[in-house]
């Protein structure tokens, strides 16, 4: 499907672009990769002023202690969200295992919508599930026992009343646990489980989905069991390059990886 892309789709934005829904996630910026953030600042004040929509699903940051962290560069990072609704484009986040506590007030600040883990939009007549993705990975246990914990809203209740001071300590301490945790486990187990995507093409009543979360860019094709040939779109992140997914007509799109200019 990539293939019937015109060849100029990547220069001539301001024709071809126009009413093209962009889905990006995984940039997880953060302070220490300025490189990370001016590539998504770039973005955000190019790239994404043609969308008809752009959607974020998931770990926009590397980590979110909470809508009072004044840290410049996650400031910035907000006024130039809020620059791209201003201009009148629409911008859906969702909560991915980073940042899952982005709450109201960055929502109203960048004038973003917060949408939910599992939402089904319809895109050109056809439904399509928007998912982070993490709930697909249930091979890996100890990762969504954590989870279980971390979404608790009793703990975050008692997490965010914290200083911000002890906040980044504990953050920084679950970004060690989870790298080495990454390290350790054998890399099938991080990537995402072929029941777990059936059920949600299932219990969504969908074909298509769109996820971000296992850094493993691509577009899969699952026979399901009625027969049918589903779509799941895998967003890449943005470690080393930007990445979008440019949907632009029924059946019309594509995964494109952004250049990082240094
Ligand atoms: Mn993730």
């Amino acid at each position: 499907m990539t293939s019937e892309q015109p060849a100029n789709f990547n220069v001539d934005f301001g024709y071809t672009l126009a009413m093209t829904i962009m889905f990006i996630s995984d940039l997880h910026l953060n302070a220490a990769q300025p490189e990370v953030i001016t590539q998504a600042i770039q973005f955000l004040r190019t790239e994404a002023r043609q969308a008809e929509h752009l959607y974020i699903l998931g770990d926009l940051f590397e980590f979110w202690i909470g809508d009072d962290d004044t840290d410049p560069a996650y400031v910035h990072i907000q006024d130039e969200l809020k620059a791209l609704t201003d201009s009148g484009v629409p911008c859906s986040v969702m909560h991915g295992n980073r940042d899952f506590l982005l709450g109201k007030r960055f929502m109203q600040r960048t004038g973003c919508k917060l949408i939910a883990d599992g939402t089904v939009i319809s895109l050109y007549d056809e439904p399509v599930l928007l998912l982070h993705g993490d709930t697909l990975c249930t091979d890996d246990r100890s990762y969504q026992r954590l989870r279980r914990i971390v979404r608790n809203p009793i703990i975050q209740w008692l997490f965010k009343r914290l200083s911000l001071a002890r906040r980044e300590r504990i953050a920084t301490k679950i970004r060690m646990g989870s790298q080495r945790h990454t390290q350790s486990v054998a890399p099938m187990i991080m990537d995402v489980n072929s029941h777990a995507v059936a059920k949600a093409f299932k219990r969504y009543a969908v074909n298509s989905m769109i996820h971000g979360h296992t850094h493993r860019p691509a577009i899969h094709t699952h026979h399901l069991s009625n027969g049918v040939d589903a779509t799941r779109v895998v967003l890449g992140d943005w470690h080393t390059q930007g990445s979008v997914l440019r949907w632009s007509a029924y059946d019309n799109y594509a995964l494109v990886s952004l250049p990082r200019m240094t």
